[in-house]
C-alpha cells in the first residue's frame, strides 16, 4: 500500500489537480503531495468551473485516504452474528470464494435469486459508471435496485415522459436566470443535486446581486431560505399541489406564454382541464400556503425576464414525487422558460451525442416485482421492496445480494426491517471500503481503491451541469493492480464469475466487450466513423486503461469530438489531458427539439399516466389530519449521506443528529431543548436528542438520515463514537410514489413524546 505512516521528507513536493468526487458539485481540488503523503488539499483557483471553491468535505480526501478503518484487503466473514470473525484474504481467494458460494445458488434457484444494489457513489465513479452495465448483464437478474428510488427516480420518470428519455433533464440556468423558484432543496448544505454548480451559494447570491429574485419553498427556514429574497414555508408532501395551483393561475389569468410553438408543445389544453380542481383556494389549506401567495408566485414567474423552477429531495422523495417533478417543468414550459437562456435548459456534455429530435420514448412497467407487483422503472424495482423479496419464500426469492457503494441498511425506508432481512441471506458480497451497517452482513467484502488512488471523470454530473465543462483527473497515487485492483477490474472479475467464465478469467475480456459496444455504434451506417473497423479505431486510442478508453471513445464520437479524424479541430482525450483545470465548453445553449426522444418529436406536457395520478392528489386534500407530527429529513454540509461520519474533522463539535421541533410543539408535548424524545412511526421507534427551533414549521419535525452507527459488527470507530440515530428506522416502506416506485422519505406521520 502507498499509505503513509511517516512522512518521507526527502521526497519531492508535487501538485495534482483533481475533481472532488464526493458530491455533485464537481469542485476542482489542488492536492499537494510529498512522496506518499498528502500535504494539503485546497480549492483549485484555476478550475474553469469551481474557481477555487471548496466545502469542508473536499479536503477530507486526505483523511479518507489515511483512515485506518478503511479496508485495504478483501475480507471474508467466518461464523455468524456475534461470533463472526473477519479474515483478510488475497484477491484470488476472495473471487474463488464468491464463485464457490454464488454459482450453486444461481444454478439451483435461477438468476433472479441474486439481487444487485447500486449505491450513490456509483454515479461518482468513472470505472463503475462504465462497468456496472457489464455486471448487470452478466448477472441477468430482474432484481436490480439502486439509491435512485430513495432519491431522483421521480425526476427520471417525469422527464422520460415529457422529453422521451429519463436522462434528458433540464437544469436551472443559474448564472443567467433572473428568477429562481426553488422547492425542497438546500444547496447551502448539499451544494445542489440534479444541478451541478460548484459554489451553488455564490451563484444564488449572484442572482440577487444582479437584481434577480430567489424564492425558497421549504418547511424549514434553511440557510438557503435565509439567504433568499423570500421563504415560503410549506406542509411536507404538498409541493405538487402548490405547483398545480400555480399552473391553474397561469391559465386563469391568461399568463401562459403566447410564444409556445404548437408544433413543439403538445397537451396544453389537456393540462388546462386537468388542473381545474387545483385552484389556489382549493390547495391553500392543504399546502399551508395562502392562495394570494400562490397567485403571486405564478405571476412573478410569468413576469420575470427569465425564470427557472427547480425542485429536489423535498419535491421528489414524497408521495406525489413524479407529479411534483412534472409540475415544476409545467410551470417552466408554460411561461416560456423551457430551453431559454436563464430558464431551465438542457446541458450538452462532452460525452453526449447530438440527438435526432425523436425517438422511441420512455416506458415503465415492462415487468413487475414478484411480491408487491411494483412496475419496473429503468429496469429497477423500488429499494423499498427489497425486504419483501428477501423475506417472501417462493420461486424467485432473493437469496443473495451484491452491493456496490451502498448502505441500504441506513439509507432505505424501514431500514430496520431490511437490515434484519440482510442477515438471513445465503450469501452477500459488498464492494465497499468500510465494514458498516450494511457490509457487516457480507460474506465477502471487496474494497475499492480510494479517491486518490483512482482516476476521475464525471460522466453523470457533467450532463447536469449549469455550464458545459469537462475535467479528467489521473490518479494521485497510482496503485499496483495486483495489490489493489481498480474498481472496474473488480466489477469485471465479478462479471466473469457470474457469467460462468470463472474466478481466474482475464478481466481484459470485459474491457474488450465494453469498448466494442461504444465503438460499434460509431462504425455502423450513419455513425461518425462509418465504414471503419472498431479494431482500426482502437488502434488510434491514446488512453490505455479500460474506462479511459471507453471515455475516449465516447468523447471522440460525441457532440464535440474529433470523430476519429473526421473533424481535426474536435476534442480528443488528449485535449482533456492538456486541460488539467478543466475544459470550458461554454454556457448552456438551446437544444429543442434536437434533445427530444419522444415518438411525437414534441414536448409532452400532459402524459396520460400523470393525469391519472391526479385523483389521488385530490383525495389527499380531503384526508383528515390526525394530530400526529410530520417527519422530514435534512442535510448538513459536513456530512455525506451515511458514509463520511468516520472522518473526525467532520463529526467533531456540536451533535448534529438532533430532532428539530418547533417551540409550540415542544411546549405542547413537554419537550425541552437538549432533552430526549421518543419518536414512533408505523414501522419503528428511535430516541433522539431534541433541538427546539422556530426554523421549522409547527407540526413538522426533522431528523437527518445516514446516522445510527452503533450496530454490532461494524468497524468504524469514529462513526461509532458519534453514532446518532437512524432516521430510516422511522420511514415507511409501504407508501411509494406509484409512478416511480420512489420511497416517501419526507412527510412521515410520527408521534413524539419525552423519553
Ligand atoms: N453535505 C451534504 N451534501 C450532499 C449530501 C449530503 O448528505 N450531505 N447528499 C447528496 C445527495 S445524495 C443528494 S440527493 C443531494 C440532495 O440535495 P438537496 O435536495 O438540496 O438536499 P437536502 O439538503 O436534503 O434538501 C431537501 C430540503 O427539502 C426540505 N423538505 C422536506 N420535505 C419537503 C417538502 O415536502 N416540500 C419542500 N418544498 N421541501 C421539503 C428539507 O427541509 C430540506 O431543506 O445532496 C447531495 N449533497
Ligand atoms: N430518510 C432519508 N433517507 C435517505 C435520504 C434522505 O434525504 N432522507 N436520501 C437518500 C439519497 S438522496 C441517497 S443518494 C441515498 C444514499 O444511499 P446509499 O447509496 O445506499 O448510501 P450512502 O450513505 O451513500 O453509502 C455509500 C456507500 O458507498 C461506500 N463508498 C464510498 N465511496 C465508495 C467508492 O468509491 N467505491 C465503492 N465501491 N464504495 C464506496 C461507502 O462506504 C458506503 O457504504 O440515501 C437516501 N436515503
Ligand atoms: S461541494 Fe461537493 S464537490 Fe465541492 S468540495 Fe464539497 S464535497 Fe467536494
Ligand atoms: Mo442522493
Amino acid at each position: 500500500m502507498t499509505d503513509t505512516a511517516g512522512a518521507d521528507t526527502a521526497a519531492a513536493t508535487e501538485t495534482h489537480f483533481r475533481t472532488c468526487p464526493l458530491c455533485e458539485a464537481t469542485c476542482g481540488l489542488e492536492i499537494t503531495t510529498r512522496g506518499a503523503e498528502v500535504v494539503r488539499i485546497r480549492g483549485d483557483r484555476d478550475d474553469v468551473f469551481s474557481h477555487g471553491f471548496l466545502c469542508p468535505k473536499g479536503s477530507t480526501l486526505k483523511q479518507l485516504h489515511t483512515d485506518p478503518d478503511r479496508l485495504r484487503r478483501p475480507q471474508i466473514r467466518r461464523g455468524e452474528g456475534a461470533d463472526a470473525t473477519w479474515e483478510e484474504v488475497g484477491w484470488d481467494e476472495a473471487f474463488a470464494e464468491i464463485e464457490r458460494r454464488l454459482l450453486p445458488l444461481l444454478d439451483e434457484h435461477g438468476r433472479d435469486a441474486v439481487a444487485l444494489y447500486l449505491g450513490n457513489p456509483t454515479v461518482h465513479n468513472l470505472g463503475a459508471g462504465i462497468y456496472a452495465r457489464a455486471l448487470i448483464t452478466a448477472l441477468g437478474s430482474r432484481n436490480l435496485y439502486s439509491a435512485s428510488t430513495v432519491d431522483q427516480m421521480p425526476r427520471h420518470v417525469s422527464c422520460g415522459a415529457m422529453y422521451g428519455s429519463p436522462d434528458t433533464i433540464p437544469v436551472p440556468d443559474l448564472d443567467r436566470t433572473s428568477y429562481l423558484l426553488m422547492l425542497g432543496a438546500n444547496p447551502y448544505e448539499s451544494n445542489g443535486s440534479l444541478c451541478t454548480a460548484p459554489d451553488f451559494p455564490g451563484r444564488l447570491e449572484a442572482i440577487r446581486a444582479r437584481g434577480g429574485r430567489v424564492v425558497v419553498v421549504d418547511p424549514r427556514r434553511t440557510r438557503t431560505a435565509k439567504n433568499a429574497d423570500e421563504h415560503v414555508p410549506i406542509r411536507p408532501g404538498t409541493d405538487g399541489h402548490l405547483l398545480l395551483a400555480m399552473v391553474h393561475t397561469l391559465f386563469a389569468e391568461d399568463l401562459v406564454s403566447a410564444g409556445l410553438d404548437p408544433a413543439l408543445y403538445s397537451g396544453v389544453d389537456a393540462v388546462r382541464d386537468a388542473v381545474e380542481p387545483f385552484s389556489p383556494e382549493a390547495v391553500a389549506d392543504h399546502t399551508g400556503v395562502g392562495a394570494d401567495t400562490i397567485r403571486r408566485l405564478a405571476r412573478e414567474v410569468a413576469a420575470a425576464e427569465s425564470a427557472a423552477v427547480y425542485g429536489r429531495i423535498g419535491t421528489n422523495t414524497v408521495a406525489f414525487g413524479t407529479v411534483a417533478s412534472w409540475a415544476t417543468d409545467l410551470v417552466t414550459a408554460l411561461t416560456g422558460n423551457l430551453d431559454r437562456d436563464g430558464g431551465m435548459m438542457f446541458p450538452l456534455a462532452l460525452t453526449a451525442a447530438r440527438g435526432a429530435g425523436k425517438g422511441r420514448g420512455f416506458t415503465t412497467g415492462r415487468s413487475t416485482s414478484r411480491v408487491k407487483g411494483h412496475p419496473e422503472v429503468r429496469s429497477e424495482y423500488p429499494i423499498a421492496t427489497l425486504a419483501d423479496e428477501i423475506e417472501t419464500a417462493g420461486e424467485g426469492q432473493v437469496r443473495a445480494l451484491i452491493t456496490f457503494a451502498g448502505n441500504p441498511a441506513r439509507s432505505a425506508p424501514n431500514s430496520g426491517r431490511l437490515d434484519a432481512a440482510l442477515s438471513t441471506l445465503d450469501f452477500m458480497v459488498c464492494i465497499d471500503p468500510y465494514r458498516n451497517e450494511t457490509t457487516r452482513h457480507a460474506d465477502v467484502i471487496l474494497p475499492p481503491p480510494d479517491a486518490l488512488q483512482k482516476s476521475h471523470y464525471d460522466l453523470a454530473f457533467n450532463t447536469l451541469a449549469v455550464r458545459n465543462v469537462a475535467n479528467y483527473s489521473p490518479p494521485v497515487f497510482p496503485v499496483d493492480p495486483a495489490e489493489q485492483p481498480a474498481e472496474h477490474t473488480i466489477l469485471a472479475r465479478l462479471a466473469l464469475v457470474l457469467s460462468g467464465m470463472g474466478a481466474t478469467a482475464d478481466p481484459a475480456v470485459i474491457d474488450g466487450l465494453v469498448l466494442d459496444r461504444v465503438l460499434g455504434r460509431a462504425t455502423k451506417p450513419g455513425g461518425v466513423a462509418e465504414g471503419r473497423t472498431t479494431a482500426d479505431l482502437v488502434g488510434e486510442l491514446v488512453a490505455d486503461d479500460g474506462p479511459e478508453q471507453v471515455l475516449e471513445a465516447m468523447i471522440r464520437t460525441g457532440a464535440y469530438g474529433d470523430g476519429f479524424g473526421a473533424d481535426p479541430d474536435g476534442v480528443t482525450f488528449q485535449t482533456l489531458i492538456d486541460h488539467p483545470h478543466g475544459l470550458d465548453l461554454g454556457p448552456l445553449g438551446p437544444r429543442l427539439p434536437e434533445v427530444l426522444k419522444t415518438p411525437s418529436g414534441q414536448v409532452e406536457l400532459a402524459p396520460a399516466a400523470f393525469l391519472a395520478d391526479l385523483p389521488r392528489m385530490l383525495a389527499a386534500m380531503d384526508e383528515p389530519r390526525d394530530g400526529r407530527l410530520t417527519l422530514i429529513g435534512r442535510r448538513h454540509v459536513r456530512s455525506n449521506n451515511s458514509w463520511m461520519h468516520n472522518v473526525d474533522v467532520l463529526v467533531k463539535g456540536k451533535e448534529r443528529c438532533t430532532l428539530q421541533v418547533h417551540p409550540d410543539d415542544a411546549a405542547r408535548l413537554g419537550l425541552r431543548d437538549g432533552g430526549r424524545a421518543e419518536v414512533v412511526s408505523r414501522v419503528g421507534q428511535v430516541v433522539a436528542p431534541v433541538e427546539v427551533t422556530d426554523e421549522i414549521l409547527a407540526g413538522v419535525v426533522s431528523l437527518p438520515h445516514g446516522w445510527g452507527h452503533d450496530a454490532p459488527g461494524t468497524a468504524m470507530a469514529v462513526a461509532e463514537a458519534h453514532a446518532g440515530v437512524n432516521a430510516n428506522a422511522l420511514t415507511d416502506d409501504a407508501p411509494l410514489d406509484p409512478l416511480s416506485g420512489n420511497a416517501v422519505l419526507n412527510g412521515v406521520p410520527v408521534t413524539v413524546a419525552p423519553a
